[in-house]
């Protein structure tokens, strides 16, 4: 079967109506940024699918505009910790009529959704797709505004969740004053669909129900009660490329707004993040003020940014001791010589799909067509050859996590589309 056949049964396979499960056993919700990444996949095959993977999520939005990190199919309930029944979103203020998470992930939608309108303007156009998306991702970017962000200029995210990069070595300086739920046993259902291994910890995993049960029962009200709360690179250079990607898609609609100038600011804001010594960006705890200095893939993202001042460190680090470029499979998500480092641990040096995807756009975007096009032809040889997996040993290149995920399918898919064999 061609890698096109394979990707495409499988987001058919992962289809549910009107999104798309990030995977059938570990997963068996909507999941926020997942499904942006997802429709970027889909707007090769079916628009109107790809379309409706985003409305789908923005039914779920919140009277303040967050968008959730989780939109629950309540008949899985007990297939994924913590589900509904620990969120128990009805009761919150502002929720919406159907069960979700009361965090929210990165905010890489308004540039999907940019993406998914120029695969097709004119079934998008027929559908008023932009009429409809644009006041949606305007909310959803103003709560980050208005709730999230400080003094710095930069949104904060107060759970390491809402980054997408779970266990993250971001995270481990802020999370070690968090105490550990008191539970006998921890919920693992996630143990039954990938090795113990590649997943957190159960000591991550109390800290991580602490946390959620404490905002929980702050009325998710992002009153400044949060045991956690951090700046992290990646979830605000995806805010300020997302802020672009608005400004274009109001200039669609003939709309007259100040999204450059806001996307502008985020990226001045982001030199407060800024590490000379390790030549990335790192993330900073919002409550403390410190820098947590490790070199991640996330302190790589801003890189997708055209203008930031960094190009030139970013590159020299990309292709340094760090992350190898060209030598490793794909961008390990952490640095390889860390003491951290780790070839198995989820967001602790395996190779992510959704984080090379953003290095392609990275590399592109600075003249580095040959390492764009090779790094792109990678991640469709290794996402077919793993059967596309979650993640990757960095060296190996050898399974981790679930299979049959759906952004790796979605994401190669699109790589294959724009980047087709010479
Ligand atoms: C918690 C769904 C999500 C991704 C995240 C990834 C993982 C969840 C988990 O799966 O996180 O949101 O249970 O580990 O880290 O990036 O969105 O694919």
């Amino acid at each position: 079967m061609t890698l096109e056949a394979a990707a495409i049964r499988l987001l058919v396979r992962n289809w549910r109506g009107r999104y798309t499960v990030p995977a059938g056993g570990l997963y068996p919700h909507q999941w926020s940024w997942d499904s942006a990444f997802i429709a970027i996949g889909w707007r090769h095959l079916s628009a109107r699918r790809a379309q409706q993977e985003l409305e789908s999520l923005f039914s779920a939005q919140w009277s303040d505009g967050r968008l959730p990190q989780i939109v629950f199919d309540p008949s899985r309930d007990d297939d994924y910790s913590p589900g509904a029944a620990f969120w128990r979103s009805a009761e919150l203020p502002g929720s919406p009529p159907v069960p979700t998470a009361g965090l929210v992930q990165p905010p890489n939608h308004a540039w999907a959704a940019l993406l998914v309108h120029r695969a097709d303007p004119r079934e998008s156009r027929r559908r008023g797709f932009l009429e409809r998306a644009y006041p949606a991702l305007v909310a959803w970017h103003t709560y980050l505004r208005d709730r999230r962000t400080d003094a710095s200029g930069l949104a904060h995210v107060v759970h390491p969740w809402e980054s997408g990069m779970d266990n993250s070595p971001f995270w481990d300086e802020p999370l070690s004053a968090v105490p550990e739920a008191g539970l006998d046993r921890v919920p693992r259902p996630d143990l039954e669909h990938a090795a113990a291994t590649d997943r957190p910890s159960d000591t991550e995993y109390r800290k991580y129900l602490h946390l959620a049960a404490a905002y929980r029962d702050a009325g998710v009200a992002d009153d400044g009660s949060e045991q956690f709360r951090v700046h992290d690179p990646a979830v605000n250079a995806l805010w300020a490329r997302s802020e672009l990607a608005l400004g274009e898609i109001a200039g669609e609609l003939g709309e007259r707004a100040d999204h450059d100038e806001r996307a502008q600011r985020i990226a001045d804001a982001l030199e407060r993040l800024w590490h000379p010594g390790l030549g990335c960006y790192v993330a900073r705890d919002a409550r403390t003020g410190r820098l947590q200095e490790h070199r991640t893939v996330s302190g790589l993202v801003p890189l997708i940014l055209s203008g930031v001042p960094r190009a030139p460190e970013l590159l020299e680090t990309l292709r340094g001791p760090s992350f190898r470029l060209g030598t490793s499979v794909l961008v390990p998500s952490a640095d390889v010589q860390a003491p951290t480092f780790d070839t198995s641990r989820y967001w602790r040096g395996p190779s992510w799909f959704n984080t090379a995807w953003l290095m392609v756009e990275a590399l592109e975007r600075h003249g580095a067509e040959h390492e764009a096009r090779s790094l792109a032809r990678d991640v469709i040889t290794h996402a077919e050859a793993s059967g596309f997996a979650e993640y990757l040993h960095p060296f190996t290149a050898a399974a981790r996590g679930t299979r049959a995920f759906s952004w790796t399918a979605a994401l190669a898919l699109d790589l294959h589309h724009r980047f087709p064999k010479a």
